[in-house]
């Protein structure tokens, strides 16, 4: 069945080795709901994707999600995947400081690989893990408004906020693409009657039509 759809989006997710990555993944796709939890994941080796499609306000969506593993590594494979994505998730583990400290590092390689400006959501993971909790909630919310970043604590073991977070990352992009339309549907009908008043003089400046001759 060949569909049509009105947004395609492409969401990476990133950030340290088991931080849950992969276990956010395999909840946001669509065989989520039927996803038993596994404490045994190995570390993802290469890129995994799936597709979901699904309908935000009367426009049809497809977001295709892409998990990356130890393939982070080749730089090249990198730097497309920054370059197509339409946004991220950067990952981090409440039970572990040094994850967060390297959200940095994940946040600047976005920022120097990207071409437009996308959209990341940090992300802290394994909030049902509170006693073993090292990283605050203010913490992570904090450094989110260093960046100028939405954040979540999430559970890809209890799903707490999974679904929620992905529904609002379409919709915004949605939102954002609208706008994006409505901006440029100005600018044509500005230049359609630009062009319907005003000619081009030979200097290649524009002037007012005398519409007396015409
Ligand atoms: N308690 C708990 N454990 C988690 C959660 N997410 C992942 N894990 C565990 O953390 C380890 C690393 O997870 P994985 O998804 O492979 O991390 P990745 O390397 O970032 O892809 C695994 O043992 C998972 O079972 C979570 O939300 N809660
Ligand atoms: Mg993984």
């Amino acid at each position: 069945m060949n569909q049509k759809f009105d947004h395609l989006l492409n969401l990476v997710l990133i950030g340290e080795q088991s931080t849950g990555k992969t276990n956010i993944f395999k909840r946001l796709s669509s065989t989520g709901t039927k996803y038993d939890w596994d404490n045994t994941s190995k570390p993802t080796v290469g890129i995994d994707f799936t597709i979901d499609t699904s309908q935000i306000d009367n426009q049809n969506v497809k977001l295709i999600i892409w998990d990356m593993g130890a393939i982070l590594r080749f730089r090249t494979i990198l730097k497309r995947f920054y370059e197509q994505a339409s946004g991220f998730l950067v990952v981090y583990d409440i039970t572990d400081r040094e994850s967060l400290e390297k959200i940095q590092k994940w946040i600047d390689e976005i920022q120097c690989n990207s071409q437009e400006r996308p959209h990341v959501i940090l992300i802290g993971n394994k909030c049902d893990l509170e006693e073993e909790r090292k990283v605050s909630y203010e913490e992570g919310r904090s450094l989110a408004e260093e960046y100028g970043l939405r954040f979540f604590e999430v559970s890809a073991k209890t799903s707490e906020n999974i679904d929620f977070v992905l529904k609002m990352f379409k919709r915004e992009e949605v939102a954002k693409a609208k706008e994006k339309a409505k901006m440029k549907e100005k600018k044509d009908v500005r230049n359609r009657l630009l062009r319907t008043n005003y000619q081009e003089n030979d200097d290649g400046d524009w002037s007012k039509k005398d519409l007396t001759l015409t």
